[in-house]
C-alpha cells in the first residue's frame, strides 16, 4: 500500500508554479503527496482512472487545481469518497473569478471544498487539518503554526506602538 497521503492533481503544468505552495505547505508538516498532472476535459480516462483508484492507493485527501472552467475538482469528487480540496487557478481572461465560481458552485450532492484563488498553500493546510483527525502528533504541529500566527501578530503590533505600556495594554488576554 501506498505511503503517500495526499494526491495532488492538476489540469496543467502551467498550474505548477502556484501548486508548489502547497507542497511547500505539506512538507512543512511532514505530509507526504503526489502530483499527477490530468484533465478532465483533455484526459478524462486518466482523471476517472485517478479518482476511482485514489482510495484503494491509500490516499486520504485529494486536492485538484484548474483554472477556467474548471471542473477537475468537481469531476473527481464525483468518482471518489476521499474529500477533494478545490484550488482555482487565476487565469486570463477572467483571472480566476470563472475557476473560483466553477469550483466553489457545485450543485447538492458532491462537495468539493474551495480554497481562495491560488490558495495553494491553504490547500495545503486544510488537507493537514483534515488529516489530523487521526494523528495527535500533527495536530500539536498544526496548533504550534497557529501559535506562530499569533506571536506574528502581536511582533507587528508592538513594533507599531510607540512603548511597551500601550503594547501590553493590547496584548495577551484582550480579545478585543
Ligand atoms: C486548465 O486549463 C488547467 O488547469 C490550466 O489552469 C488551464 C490552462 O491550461 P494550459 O492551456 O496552460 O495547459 O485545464
Amino acid at each position: 500500500m501506498s505511503e503517500v497521503q495526499v494526491g495532488i492533481v492538476m489540469g496543467s503544468d502551467s498550474d505548477l508554479p502556484i501548486m508548489r505552495k502547497c507542497t511547500e505547505a505539506l512538507d512543512e508538516f511532514g505530509i507526504s503527496w503526489e502530483m499527477v498532472i490530468s484533465s478532465a476535459h483533455r484526459h478524462p480516462e486518466k482523471t476517472a482512472r485517478y479518482a476511482r483508484g485514489a482510495e484503494d492507493a491509500g490516499l486520504k485527501v485529494i486536492i485538484a487545481a484548474a483554472g477556467g472552467a474548471a471542473h477537475l475538482p468537481g469531476v473527481i469528487a464525483s468518482m471518489t469518497l476521499l474529500p477533494v480540496i478545490g484550488v482555482p487557478i487565476a487565469i486570463e481572461p477572467l483571472r480566476g473569478v470563472d475557476s473560483l465560481y466553477s469550483i466553489v458552485q457545485m450543485p447538492q450532492g458532491i462537495p468539493v471544498a474551495t480554497v481562495t484563488i491560488n490558495g495553494a498553500f491553504n490547500a495545503g493546510l486544510l488537507a493537514a487539518q483534515i488529516l489530523a483527525l487521526g494523528d495527535n502528533n500533527l495536530r500539536q504541529r498544526l496548533n504550534s503554526y497557529r501559535q506562530l500566527l499569533a506571536a506574528k501578530v502581536e511582533e507587528k503590533d508592538c513594533a507599531l506602538r510607540e512603548n511597551e505600556a500601550q503594547c501590553k495594554r493590547f496584548g495577551e488576554g484582550d480579545q478585543n
